[in-house]
């Protein structure tokens, strides 16, 4: 693999592109940061001599956020796809021993390298795709050396790949078959021992819970959000996925970064949210994979003005999605996003669910230079197109990542 520091440097003037409104624009990027945005004609002399990268009239956006991904883990799960093609529910497959605990059998089986290797290339798609900041979350470790391996490749990925990885530690997503019956202690080991050890070592930037019936209460819940509050660590949560639990008010009691999937979330869940700022993520790849019929309650969201982001939730269980626009496409068709609504869903409002929006989501002086170059006419296409690569230039951290002989 090419190393990411020997790419093309993005330094320059980048003229003859199109902003998302249709009017032409230009951007002057200096030492990996953008200077300067505005129209070709108002540009400062002083850039006027800059090496100059012409667009060609391409549309150009803030790199893509990929804001709730579980991208590390061993093997896959292609038979439980075939199971539930056969009849079985989601709910079935994880009692039967599959779901989440298969993938962490598998998990703790590989090791690190195998680990960066697999998620390197699901990485690949995404960042073909004009990804230039991703989450990843722990959770198929369930147990400190694992989940360390885990956060451990998270990290090597952001440096061999030249993408913004913000890590997740999510040990509380499934009870280990080690603690079978005994929930509470396994928070217990969560709150005491795993995560303040992973976070001396640098691996955690954020912490989330699966808070749902099959997986942790609302008082476990909590008990995690305080050891993280303790920590200094803002938080996330996987909130009403398949059922009411009340996870998002707590959440936004909490000031999470976001809550998450939420199909069924409620009207007081939703205040909440607002008056903590929190966002919204949306996952259709999940609701699609699981033939979920109870649509997230977008119109609620809207008219309350909660920032609503769009994930791939890359999972090998219910969302095995390596494309963002993919997921664009679903906002748009499955939840009736309007077409601003599911480009800030993927760039600012992703962003923000991430606690990145001072670096990543939008296209302004004094940010770092991550942005996409379109072979479309125009901003609906990113919605409207399935299946199509429209990629003409990624610049990502200052480098031309694709595409221009990248
Ligand atoms: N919610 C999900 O949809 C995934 N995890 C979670 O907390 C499912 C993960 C899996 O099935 O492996
Ligand atoms: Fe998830």
């Amino acid at each position: 693999m090419t190393p990411f520091a020997s790419h093309p440097s993005a330094d320059g003037l980048w003229t003859r592109l199109r902003a998302i409104d249709g009017t032409d624009t230009a951007l002057v990027v200096e030492a990996g940061v953008i200077r300067w945005t505005g129209k070709r004609a108002s540009l400062p002399a002083r850039f006027a001599s800059m090496r100059v990268h012409d667009g060609g009239g391409a549309l150009v956006t803030p790199g893509l956020v990929d804001c709730h991904t579980h991208l590390v883990y061993g093997g896959q799960r292609a038979n439980e796809f075939a199971m539930r093609l056969a009849g079985a529910s989601y709910e079935e497959v994880a009692k039967a021993g599959g779901g989440i605990v298969s993938s962490v059998r598998a998990t703790r089986e590989a090791s690190e390298d195998q680990l960066f290797e697999s998620a390197s290339s699901r990485l690949r798609n995404l960042l073909a795709e004009g990804v230039c900041a991703i989450e990843i979350k722990s959770g198929y470790g369930l147990a400190l050396e694992h989940e360390r391996k885990q956060l451990r490749v998270a990290r090597r990925l952001g440096e061999a790949h030249g993408v913004t990885v913000r890590t997740t530690f999510l040990g509380a997503h499934a009870l280990p078959p080690e603690y079978a019956g005994r929930s509470s202690d396994y928070i217990d080991l969560v709150c005491t021992q795993m995560l303040p050890a992973l976070a001396a070592e640098g691996l955690v930037d954020a912490v989330d819970v699966f808070c749902e019936r099959i997986a942790f209460s609302l008082e476990e819940t909590e008990r995690v959000f305080q050891a993280a509050q303790a920590l200094g660590l803002p938080v996330k949560l996987h909130a009403e996925q398949l059922s009411d639990m009340g996870g998002a008010a707590l959440a936004a009691r909490y000031g999470a970064l976001s809550c998450d999937h939420i199909e069924h979330l409620s009207a007081a869940g939703i205040a909440a949210m607002r008056e903590a700022g929190t966002v919204a993520v949306l996952l259709p790849g999940a609701y699609y994979t699981l033939r979920d019929t109870q649509l997230p309650p977008i119109a609620a969201l809207r008219k309350a003005g909660v920032p609503m982001a769009v994930s791939t939730d890359h999972n090998p269980g219910t969302s095995p999605a390596l494309s963002l626009l993919l997921m664009v496409n679903m906002a748009c068709t499955l939840f009736r996003l309007t077409v601003p609504e599911a480009i800030d869903a993927v760039t600012t409002h992703a962003a923000r669910a991430l606690g990145l929006q001072a670096t990543h989501g939008a296209i302004a002086a004094g940010m770092p230079a991550n942005f996409v170059l379109w072979n479309l006419q125009e901003a609906a296409e990113l919605a409207y197109w399935f299946g199509q690569r429209p990629v003409r230039t990624v610049v990502r951290q200052g480098r031309i990542a694709e595409g221009l002989g990248a």
